[in-house]
């Protein structure tokens, strides 16, 4: 362990972030190792990484152009009138590299789903949960890491976590109310002004070179982001007392040691939240939004803040905090911690009756109950099987689906990751809410940068697909006119 001479908890803010120290030149205060001959080798390992991204990236860039030169023209689909006023539901308009979501069997990450993650990521030491970094490692270059591989990513993210203070004086800035979202976005902002996409952009950077500059900057700003995290989440929620990285820890390990949580299972839990939040595919509002910004070759941090602020809605990632507002209202109303499933079925028909949705049912895609709610569900089995409010969840799931589908309209009655994650966060103490969907977004920077690396070095273009007035549209009807051209 680094010895840093300070406490763990600093309860002077200033004391941490605003004596004008320069952290570069303070690697131990930072906790920064020095480079001895095994960080060298990790420094080393990384440029592999990097390396063997660009080996997997221009080779399918290549694979790519001959595949259209032959089949650019063949149909994949057809495109009904309803599906562009209904949100371009099935309809097949993206590339991404990273994951793949089936409608009835859920996410899978190159291939693997989340059992099979479990079984096979590199894990922390004594624990049982993936690494974030193996799966970052697992989306960026296609393959599965090895153990040393998953602690070169670790150890790069340590050394490249050095936060500004500027930063922090932006996150001050806000009053302390604002939702921890937009103190997230406005810290992501003022990182942007690190991006090394834009300077070297500025320079005159070649095009062959533009993923080079988004794998630092999404490097750079993924080993940031927990640091930012916790400094939102400690200066809301505990007094701004804020807590040292420990640069021995992993990645989430490491971030929950800054949110204030040692217990080794939240951290187990951190890991496992990390891993399964990352990635749902290409078309989900946060990935579609940082592919979409990151298309105009803003940078990273652009585009990354793009994809927050679509988390940010209710009905994407903000619904992890609407379940647990609704359940913890649920038990205010009915002033029991336990209700019973009639209760419940008469809370959701009541919630229904006033025009609301039930958060963390349904999905655009999904339809089967979401893969990351049972994995949710096992770890709740496994570390709290008698936590009233993880049974309550549990009630839940048993009381809402035929409900819904009594409804006749909502295609999929079945539970998404939003449903169980609160509950499992309660449990440990973490229960301010409204940070839930901080907690979504750093573990989203993962799929969505590493995605934002394969668009650059695929050389995807800009993405500007052709929209039609409703005007239009009735002149086509009437056969007057024809829009459906190129
Ligand atoms: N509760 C009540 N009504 C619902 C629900 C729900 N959970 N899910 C869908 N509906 C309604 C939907 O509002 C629509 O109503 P209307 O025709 O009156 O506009 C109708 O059922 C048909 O919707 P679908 O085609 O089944 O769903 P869609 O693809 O449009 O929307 C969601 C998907 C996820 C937006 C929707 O299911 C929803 O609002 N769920 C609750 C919010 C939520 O949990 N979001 C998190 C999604 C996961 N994530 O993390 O992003
Ligand atoms: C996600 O993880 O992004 C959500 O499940 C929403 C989606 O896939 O559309």
């Amino acid at each position: 362990m680094v010895n840093l001479g300070l406490p763990a908890s600093i309860p002077n803010r200033k004391l941490q972030f605003h004596d004008n120290i320069d952290f570069a030149a303070q690697p131990s205060f930072n906790n920064f190792t020095p480079l001895k001959s095994s960080s060298l080798k990790k420094i080393i390992g990384m440029e592999i990484m990097k390396e063997r991204f660009k080996v997997k990236g221009e080779a399918l860039a290549t694979e790519i152009k001959e595949l259209l030169k032959e089949h650019g023209n063949k149909k994949i689909g057809e495109v009904h009138l309803s599906q562009i006023y209904q949100g371009m539901r099935g309809i097949t308009g993206l590339v991404a590299e990273t994951s793949l979501l089936d409608a009835q069997e859920g996410i899978r990450f190159r291939g693997y789903s989340i059992p099979e993650l479990q079984q096979k990521l590199p894990k922390a030491e004594g624990g049982n949960e993936p690494l974030p970094e193996g799966l970052f490692y697992l989306m960026l270059v296609g393959e599965l890491p090895t153990d040393e591989q998953a602690q070169h990513v670790t150890s790069v993210w340590q050394r490249r976590s050095h936060v500004p203070n500027y930063v922090f004086d932006t996150i001050e800035a806000l009053p302390v109310n604002a939702h921890p979202m937009t103190q997230f976005v406005v810290a992501v902002m003022a990182l942007q002004t690190q991006s090394q996409f834009a300077k070297r952009y500025a320079a005159g950077m070649s095009k062959k070179d533009y993923w080079d500059a988004v794998f630092d900057d999404s490097m750079d700003l993924i080993a940031r982001l927990p640091r930012v995290a916790a400094y939102i989440y400690r200066r809301k929620y505990k007094n701004g007392e804020h807590i040292q990285p420990n640069g021995l820890l992993d990645w989430a390990g490491n971030f929950a040691h800054m949110m204030g949580y040692e217990d080794e299972s939240f951290k187990e839990l951190m890991r496992l939240y990390m891993t399964i939040h990352a990635d749902h595919e290409g078309g989900n509002v946060s990935a579609h939004a940082t592919h979409l910004v990151g298309s105009a070759l803003s940078d990273p941090y652009l585009s990354f803040a793009a994809g927050m602020n679509g988390l940010a809605g209710p009905l994407h990632g903000l619904a992890n905090q609407e379940v647990i507002k609704w359940i913890f209202e649920l038990r205010e109303e009915l002033e029991t911690e336990l209700p019973t499933k009639d209760q419940i079925s008469e809370y959701v028909k009541k919630t229904l009756s006033q025009g609301k949705v039930v958060p963390g049912y349904g999905h655009a895609v999904l339809r089967k109950t979401d893969p990351r709610f049972t994995a949710q569900m096992e770890f709740g089995k496994k570390h709290m099987p008698d936590d009233p409010l993880v049974q309550t969840v549990w009630n839940i799931y048993e009381t809402v689906p035929p409900i819904l589908q009594s409804l006749g309209k909502i295609k999929n009655p079945w539970p998404n990751v939003d449903a169980h994650s609160g509950a499992l966060l309660v449990h440990y103490g973490m229960v301010e809410y409204e940070f839930y969907t901080v907690l979504f977004g750093v573990s989203r920077a993962l799929g969505v940068l590493a995605g934002l690396c394969w668009d650059r070095i695929l050389g995807l273009p800009l993405e500007r697909p052709k929209s039609v007035s409703t005007r239009l549209v009735k002149k086509w009807l009437n056969g007057e006119d024809e829009i459906w051209g190129d």
